[in-house]
């Protein structure tokens, strides 16, 4: 398997994937039962969310051992036991690298404290005046500390004291918890906040580019990264950084989270809601196609254990449209990545207000956020435990850690499965048509001008037969706009010379 010709990439959030020990937080064990499913499903990869050792303040995003798993998810064993039975179903594990910022229990970080003269002095970004400036998750991005005298700097919680980029032995670190890895058997990594390394703290600047590019540069230069899928998620760059990024080949894709905030009012952070139109949709995904039509690659996603589910914000969890999201995202030019629980339709279900736990949701809720915002757009929405079925066959025998009062009927993996018509299965069939046809792999796209409410795109390659990907965002009924040969595949199961609300399908163009 060629890591960077994956096909479809499905992430497992651990803590809400499959429970095996019945504790209520699900764990490694539990993904390697999981694992003839995902084969059944016919996903090549799995990004596993961090699974290091962490105090937990941000979920894993505050890694105080890179080598080492968190007791919570299992053991070490258990981790090189998921990759060698993944790999022995054709299935790839890529790591989370949280490479910015660790926790402040991170031993690195404990030493830079206590010992500014120390081989990790300089690890950290100290300072004696911090400027004000404002953290993502509320609040300032400087705290004092005591111990050293001086201020750190952090993009989170203070509980994520961002590394200094700037010190070379961070890089050197860094590549070495990539080699530690790789070594392991792993096929790809995702890189968190992957730009935010490339900041200017002095002058308020969350990018400086050139200073980025080079730094990634340098990291991966130091490991041979040449069969692994390489990700990075990097909200802050356009696409010519990212075409040049990829050209080094310091990242194969990218995520970036425009389409993800086309139901914020822009400028305004993520709680102030606007409303969702289609139309906006598609103008965001065409200018994205359009800039890797012909070079490069994009990462096409709905959702991510960030980002609660689309159907809920911007289509009311109608099971039609997450069909016609499917056949939307996965006629697309890039690498479709698939986030746990998407391919039965979960929606963002409903959480008491004393039961959120996300440090963003909290701090947001305790500064006089509103509960609408968090239904829409807390995280915890993301996070809700995987809807497997009934019974015996559920995400846990004990009590979930996270629990939502509301759930879709008939919305689980073992009630999906026994119907072909099933979203399930929809995902499925799309997985599989991806990875049989080239057209849609790699091939060209291009727009097909129609009305807004509509988005028809053609995809084509040398001499095989075009694609038309014909899609209805709208809950109308409304003409088919083209010409179409046979269908490959579409939402519905019987055509019709209208197109029916919310409906989508591939077909051959002549
Ligand atoms: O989650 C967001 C908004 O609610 C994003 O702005 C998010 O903070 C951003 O995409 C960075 O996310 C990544 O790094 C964070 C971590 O909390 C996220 O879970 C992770 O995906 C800090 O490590």
């Amino acid at each position: 398997m060629d890591a960077k010709q994956m096909n479809t990439v499905y992430q497992v959030y651990p803590k809400s994937f499959q429970d095996s020990d019945g504790d209520g937080v699900g764990d490694l064990q539990g993904v390697v039962s999981r694992l003839d499913y995902l084969s059944w499903l016919g996903v090549d990869m799995v990004w596993l969310n961090p699974v290091y050792v962490s105090p937990g303040y941000d979920n894993g995003y505050d890694v105080a051992d890179y080598a080492r798993i968190d007791p919570m998810f299992g053991s070490m064993e258990d981790m090189d036991e998921l990759i060698r039975k993944a790999k022995d179903r054709g299935i790839g594990i890529m790591m989370d690298i949280v490479a910015n910022h660790t926790s402040h229990q991170h031993d690195w970080f404990l030493q830079s404290e206590r010992d500014p003269e120390g081989a990790y002095g300089d690890f950290y970004i100290w300072r004696d005046t911090p400027n004000e400036w404002s953290s993502f998750f509320g609040g300032g991005t400087w705290t004092y500390s005591p111990i050293r005298g001086q201020y750190y700097f952090h993009a989170f919680a203070p509980e994520q004291p961002d590394l200094n980029w700037g010190n070379e032995q961070v890089r050197t670190e860094m590549a070495g918890v990539l080699a530690f890895w790789a070594e392991r058997g792993v096929t790809g990594f995702r890189f968190d906040v992957i730009d935010l390394i490339g900041k200017d703290v002095d002058r308020k600047r969350w990018l400086d580019f050139p200073l980025m590019r080079r730094y990634l540069k340098d990291l991966v230069a130091q490991v041979d990264t040449s069969s692994l899928l390489l990700v990075g998620e990097a909200g802050g760059l356009t696409p010519d950084e990212i075409l040049a990024l990829q050209r080094d080949g310091s990242l194969d894709v990218v995520f970036n989270f425009e389409v993800c905030a086309l139901d914020e009012q822009a400028g305004q952070g993520k709680w102030k809601l606007a409303p969702f139109e289609p139309s906006r949709l598609k103008a965001t995904l065409d200018t994205w196609q359009r800039a890797f039509a012909v070079e490069g690659r994009n990462s096409l996603f709905w959702n991510n254990h960030d980002q609660p589910r689309a159907i809920s914000r911007w289509y009311d969890g109608d099971e039609r449209a997450a069909k016609m999201l499917a056949v939307l995202l996965y006629g697309l030019k890039g690498i479709p990545f698939l986030y746990q629980g998407e391919e039965v339709g979960m929606t963002n279900g409903m959480i008491a207000p004393e039961d959120y736990q996300d440090i963003e949701t909290v701090n947001y809720l305790r500064t006089g956020g509103t509960l609408d915002a968090v239904r829409m757009k807390g995280r915890d929405h993301a996070r809700l435990p995987m809807e497997w079925g009934e019974g015996a066959d559920t995400f846990s025998t004990g009590t979930p850690w996270l629990r939502s009062l509301h759930h879709d009927e008939g919305r689980d993996v073992s009630t999906m499965r026994l119907d072909e018509t099933s979203l399930l299965h929809l995902y499925r069939e799309l997985i599989a048509l991806r990875r049989t046809n080239r057209v849609l792999r790699d091939g060209a796209y291009e727009l097909v001008p129609t009305e807004d409410h509509l988005y028809v795109y053609r995809r084509f390659l040398a001499e095989e037969t075009p694609l038309l990907v014909v899609v209805n965002l709208s809950p109308d009924t409304v003409p088919i706009p083209v010409e179409c040969g046979d269908r490959l595949i579409a939402t519905e199961q019987v055509e019709s010379p209208m197109l029916r609300p919310y409906e989508a399908f591939i077909c051959y163009n002549f």
